[in-house]
């Protein structure tokens, strides 16, 4: 038996991890509800810490309120080999999204003090701080901040209530203006390489265990201000109207239409619409919309975000309604490093796994830990490609068979002097 084989994780305490974090949720929400910066996700938080510690990690909390694990390798300090993912969901989201990659990160740290495989490389697991789409408008908070990228700007951020991001940091016990200077080094990293699930359709109709992932799609989000003027609903003539819910409901439409004329992958949805003053018997003068547009395909990408604003802006202003449009992020797609691929590849062939290369549609922290080494993703299928939502589910020995490509992984770029940044 080889070390890879060694570090078969324990498929049922694995399991029963998983189902023990989600017992931190919302429970006033459908499903599971763990939402940065609530109540569910602080209490969460400790639950990670111990956990990490349990399995030997020595353990620090950065002032992004990233959850950092390490386990010293035989060369002890330099380039360690990172793994990890998120713990906070979606509202009314799933069991499974990000948060697998964090505990089978924790698993493999298992592991290797059950079995005496030391690494040469020092192991980090990651629990990042707040990688979901929030209120804030700016997703991966903790990843962007390791990776240097999180800026002064984000901070003044604010949600629905004014509240800037800043304090929700601060009022989680964190140190914002000390998380913009916490950036690693890109000589931190030997290699990263995250477990999550596919969120998506693509193995399970194929009927394969691991997807190679490929690309992180681009992701750009942007919120639409629509002003019209306010009036009577009875005595308004249709002809006279500058209705701002009106115009907001066109530019759903539209985002629709430059989603389906995709000629690769490429999507656009709209995601939320606040009108005032909201009432029956009142034309809307102000209305918001939230919208994001997502491909592996940087030229359709640029090419839609253009395309989004000239038509939302034409149609809109020939109703007489004005509109101001704010890109709130601009996230590019992203490669994967084509080595790590091949390894991922060649451990799901040693353990006997199908498996294909696949995109991802969705938004990951290891975008942006990219920007500090070599990068690859491990996908397990999604039961009817189902995410974001309570019916989330991916089987247990489905987790348990990526949990062990990632072990594998992770071993074979240890014995790696140099995994270039290719
Ligand atoms: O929204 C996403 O793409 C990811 O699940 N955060
Ligand atoms: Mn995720
Ligand atoms: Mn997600």
């Amino acid at each position: 038996m080889t070390d890879l084989d060694l570090l078969a994780p324990n498929t049922e305490r694995l399991s029963a991890r998983i189902a023990e974090l989600a017992g931190f949720h919302d429970s006033t929400f459908p499903g599971w509800s763990r939402e940065v910066f609530s109540e569910p996700y602080r209490a969460s938080r400790q639950w990670v810490r111990e956990q990490m510690a349990d399995a030997g990690l020595d353990v620090v909390i950065d002032a992004a309120g990233n959850i950092v694990g390490r386990l010293p390798g035989r060369r002890g300090g330099g380039p360690a080999l990172v793994t990890g993912s998120h713990t906070d969901t979606v509202r009314q989201g799933g069991r499974f999204d990000g948060i697998v990659g964090v505990m089978a990160g924790i698993e493999v740290a298992r592991r290797l003090r059950e079995t005496g495989v030391q690494l040469e490389h020092d192991l980090v697991v990651v629990d990042f701080l707040g990688e979901e789409a929030n209120d804030f408008g700016i997703s991966c908070m903790g990843s962007r901040a390791i990776a240097g990228v999180l800026r002064p700007d984000h901070l003044d951020r604010t949600d629905g209530t004014g509240l800037r991001l800043g304090d929700a940091l601060a009022g989680f016990g964190l140190d914002p203006d000390a998380a913009l200077r916490q950036g690693w080094k890109s000589g931190d990293v030997h290699a990263y390489v995250e477990l999550h699930v596919e969120q998506g359709p693509l193995l399970e109709q194929s009927g394969t265990a691991i997807g190679v992932v490929t690309a992180i799609a681009g992701i750009d989000r942007l919120l639409v201000h629509f002003a019209g003027l306010a009036g009577h609903a009875g005595t308004t003539p249709m002809a006279d109207r500058r209705d701002a819910l009106v115009s907001a409901a066109a530019a759903v439409l539209t985002v629709e239409r430059v989603g389906c004329g995709a000629p690769v992958h490429g999507v656009a949805t709209s995601g939320h619409i606040e009108s005032s003053p909201g009432s029956m018997g009142v034309i809307t003068d102000e209305a918001r919309l939230w919208a994001e547009i997502r491909s592996v395909d940087r030229t359709w990408l640029h090419g839609a975000r253009k395309q989004i604003v000239d038509e939302i802006t034409a149609e809109t202003r020939a109703r007489g309604v004005d509109i101001d449009v704010d890109w709130l992020t601009d996230q590019d797609p992203v490669p994967t490093s084509g080595l790590v691929q091949d390894v991922i590849a060649q451990a799901a062939d040693h353990l006997g796994d199908s498996w294909k290369a696949v995109p991802s549609g969705a938004g990951h922290d290891a975008a942006h830990l990219s920007r500090l080494g070599p990068m690859g993703m491990i996908f397990v299928p999604s039961v009817g490609g189902r995410s974001h939502c309570p019916e989330e589910l991916t089987a247990a020995e489905d987790i348990a068979r990526g949990a062990h490509v990632l072990a594998s992984t992770l071993i074979t770029l240890d014995r790696r002097e140099e995994v270039r940044h290719a």
